[in-house]
């Protein structure tokens, strides 16, 4: 099975106007190809766009503005931008079998800052997943807008088990009485249960929005259950399991299809990035073929064969494992902390990020975990004999932590890791 993007043929970093135009930016740019090529990227929201993506990220749809909707434009000339909108939107809605579907926000965040501002108004009272809990800054942090313009309360995972009790969630929904529930997150490893959402939301007479940022690839290639027979909105990433580029999306049912639209513009946002959303329709596309299937699949059973490599060598995962693309170690067993761990693996060639998780007794910046994920390695064609060798990393490093010794034999197998399976940007690839 091939997983990884897709064809190309061609050396797509030769950017020859960029080179002569601009030297100083060119040279970034190759330094940066560099750490990726070299970097075993484990951040579970991160992955490789494909060629063809970002071909269509770096066209001169860049030069038009289009406030508005397709057929209902501000500015003239919008002609083709609005086929290559219509094309993006159907694309999404066949997708995922949703009604409706607005490709413009700009981003996760911006995509739930809309529906929040779709059907909500300041000061309402909203349910969702605290950040420590393993949800999201847009979920009602006190730094974001999201706290700050709405009455948010948490839910809160079960503390033995770190697994999300939907009794409580009911519990805390009919005690509350919320105007919009939020299921979603961007650390928790399990899988949702949409349905009992979909019926405490009911029960609380509330909307339900399901975030699925971290996992819409996931149900695009239908290797997770999908939110959307069950949510009033659902809100997503394009760049993260997707594979396509940076960006949101918002999904709904048809009666909320004029306030979405409105919300995101002009209340949110202003002119949308065509580029991006031609883009976006190029990854609908490509999450539509049996192959992105495959992808999704081995995504899956690669953060499996990752947790279970990591358990077995002695490591603590919160929940005890993943159902998911991600997991979540929690360090307190090796005595290290998130922002340390994170440092040394960069050093490595090995990119995780620090991570909070219910309980952990560190601070929001220096927390007691550290969160791992399948996507972008399972986008470079690796399986899961790969990930066992990835697990055998990461535990030879947490063990031998001060010991340069282990530090330069990690960094030889995560370089010979990324030398066997490159990216798809320098040409010869034919997936
Ligand atoms: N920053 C993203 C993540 O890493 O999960 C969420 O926006």
């Amino acid at each position: 099975m091939d997983t990884r993007p897709s064809v190309q043929t061609g050396d797509f970093t030769a950017k020859p106007a960029l080179r002569a135009t601009d030297p100083d930016v060119a040279a970034l740019l190759d330094e940066e190809l560099e750490r990726q090529e070299d970097t075993l990227e484990l951040i579970p929201s991160e992955n490789i766009a494909s060629v063809a993506v970002l071909e269509a990220l770096g066209s001169w749809l860049n030069n038009k503005y289009a406030e508005g909707v397709p057929g209902k434009r501000y500015y003239g000339g919008c002609e083709v931008v609005d086929k290559v909108e219509n094309l993006a939107r159907d694309r999404a809605k066949a997708l995922f079998g949703a009604e409706h579907a607005n490709v413009q926000p700009h981003s996760g965040t911006e995509a739930n800052m809309a529906v929040y501002a779709s059907v909500l108004t300041p000061g309402d009272k909203v349910l969702g997943m605290a950040l420590d809990q393993g949800g999201h800054l847009s979920h009602g942090s006190p730094v974001s807008f999201s706290g700050k313009i709405y009455h948010f309360e948490p839910y809160f995972v079960d503390e033995t088990t770190g697994i999300l009790d939907m009794d409580s969630v009911r519990e805390r929904a009919l005690e509350f009485r919320p105007k919009m529930i939020v299921a979603g997150y961007s650390s928790y490893p399990r899988i949702l249960d949409f349905a009992a959402f979909a019926e405490i939301a009911r029960e609380a007479d509330a909307y339900l929005m399901v975030d699925m940022a971290h996992f819409a690839g996931l149900v695009a290639g239908g290797a997770h259950p999908s939110p959307v027979p069950h949510a009033d909105f659902v809100t997503f990433t394009t760049h993260k399991t997707m594979r396509g580029p940076w960006g949101g999306a918002i999904l709904c049912r048809a009666e909320h299809a004029d306030q979405v639209d409105k919300a995101v513009c002009p209340n949110v946002q202003g002119g949308p990035q065509m580029h991006a959303i031609a883009a976006k329709a190029v990854m609908f596309k490509q999450c539509a073929q049996p192959e992105f299937r495959d992808y999704a699949q081995a995504v899956v059973s690669n953060a499996k064969a990752m947790a279970a490599g990591l358990l077995r060598r002695g490591l603590e995962l919160t929940t005890g494992g993943t159902d998911n693309h991600l997991m979540v170690i929690d360090l307190r067993p090796t005595g290290l902390r998130g922002r340390q761990v994170q440092a040394a693996f960069d050093e490595v060639g090995v990119t995780v990020n620090a991570n909070a998780f219910p309980g952990h007794g560190g601070t929001p910046y220096n927390p007691n975990g550290i969160r791992l994920g399948s996507p972008s390695v399972t986008s470079r064609g690796m399986g899961e004999a790969e990930m066992d060798e990835i697990a055998g990393l990461v535990a030879r490093m947490l063990g031998g932590f001060d010991d340069p010794a282990v530090r330069a034999e990690v960094q030889e197998g995560s370089r010979a890791l990324c030398r066997r399976f490159p990216l798809p940007y320098r040409g010869a690839s034919t997936a």
